[in-house]
């Protein structure tokens, strides 16, 4: 099977406009070469530092520009986290992923989280963080703390991005993630469906990502979650069909990466759910939060895996 080197956008289009079956037949060939289509990559969320934002990205219930209902709470101390981490290991997490709601962390919150990252680690978890935008030397000190990942989403294409965020450039996001990789930490970096945007703008997103040298080892694609308060509490849902062709381009497009079923599970039925498996998604979220809202029940996710005949990588 080939793969798609520097794909462009009428190639991403054309994979686009497929044949469902065609579609979804060529992103499960993708998928069983590279990987078991029965088990999934298990990360669970923990918000480190929730609110108060002074970024402005429209979806998120944290932004100090909104009017989100929201418990503003500072930086959670150690045994919070390690309490935290211990039981979503115990749960079936392999991945423990740490968000703080910063435009870009000061050098003595960074410390800290270096902190939670090396005790998290020493549980045997593997360790992500999402804390913003990076300055220098800040990506090597989480390094050397034993950060596996590092979560730096672009969200959506080029194009639609100012009509979302308005506090950031795409640029800014695009030099984090240069400096992530450069610090020798896997990449994190994917985007939201839903926000009013095109088919154009979701193949621009992955034609974005695909650009990324190497490619972002995880890609999330997350269903937007409407928050009451923000701007885009009103945004239309993209079609379901459309939301599995986004995932089974993805899953062509970044053959060697974890595709990740991220935010919006809650609301989604089993059948949708089945169908972005299918498509080649194999990571999700497990645990009930995932920052500021619910995620789907950890009862009705194992319900789901029986189901299906999935289960937990590692
Ligand atoms: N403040 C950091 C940042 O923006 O990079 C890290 C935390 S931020 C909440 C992480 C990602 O969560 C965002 O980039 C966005 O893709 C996703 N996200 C936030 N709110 C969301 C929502 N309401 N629905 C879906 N995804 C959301
Ligand atoms: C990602 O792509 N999705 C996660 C994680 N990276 C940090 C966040 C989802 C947030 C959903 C809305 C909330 O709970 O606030
Ligand atoms: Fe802040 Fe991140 Fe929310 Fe944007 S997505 S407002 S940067 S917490």
């Amino acid at each position: 099977m080939t793969t798609l080197q520097d794909p462009s956008l009428e190639e991403i289009l054309a994979l686009f406009e497929l044949p469902f079956p065609d579609l979804l037949f060529r992103a499960q060939q993708v998928h069983r070469e590279h990987f078991s289509a029965t088990e999934l990559q298990c990360s669970t969320l923990l918000s480190i530092k929730t609110g108060a934002c002074p970024e402005d990205c429209g979806y998120c219930a944290q932004s100090v520009h909104h009017e989100a209902k929201l418990a503003v709470t500072p930086l959670l101390p150690l045994a919070e986290v390690v309490a935290a981490a211990k039981a979503a290991k115990a749960a079936g997490a392999q991945r423990f992923c740490m968000g703080a709601a910063w435009r870009s962390p000061h050098d003595k919150d960074l410390e800290r989280v270096a902190e939670m990252v090396a005790a998290v680690k020493d549980l045997g978890l593997e360790t992500c963080v999402t804390l913003g935008m990076l300055k220098p030397g800040q990506a090597e000190r989480l390094q050397a703390a034993g950060l596996d990942y590092y979560n730096h989403n672009l969200d959506t294409s080029p194009e639609f991005y100012g009509e979302v965020i308005h506090t950031r450039s795409y640029q800014e996001r695009l030099d984090t993630l240069a400096a992530v990789r450069e610090a020798g930490i896997k990449v994190c970096s994917g985007g939201i469906l839903g926000m009013g945007e095109s088919r154009r703008d979701r193949a621009r997103l992955l034609q974005s990502l695909a650009a990324l040298r190497p490619a972002p080892e995880s890609v999330p694609i997350n269903a937007l979650v409407p928050i009451a308060g923000t701007p885009l509490a009103g945004a239309e849902p993209v079609d379901e069909i459309e939301f599995v062709r986004t995932i089974a381009v993805a899953r062509i497009l970044f053959p060697m990466s974890y595709v990740r079923l991220a935010a919006g599970r809650e609301k989604m039925s089993d059948a949708l759910q089945a169908l972005a498996f299918l498509a080649g998604a194999n990571s999700i979220f497990l645990g009930e939060r995932l920052l500021t809202t619910n995620n789907a029940s950890t009862d009705h996710d194992a319900g789901l895996f029986a189901k299906l005949g999935l289960r937990a990588a590692g």
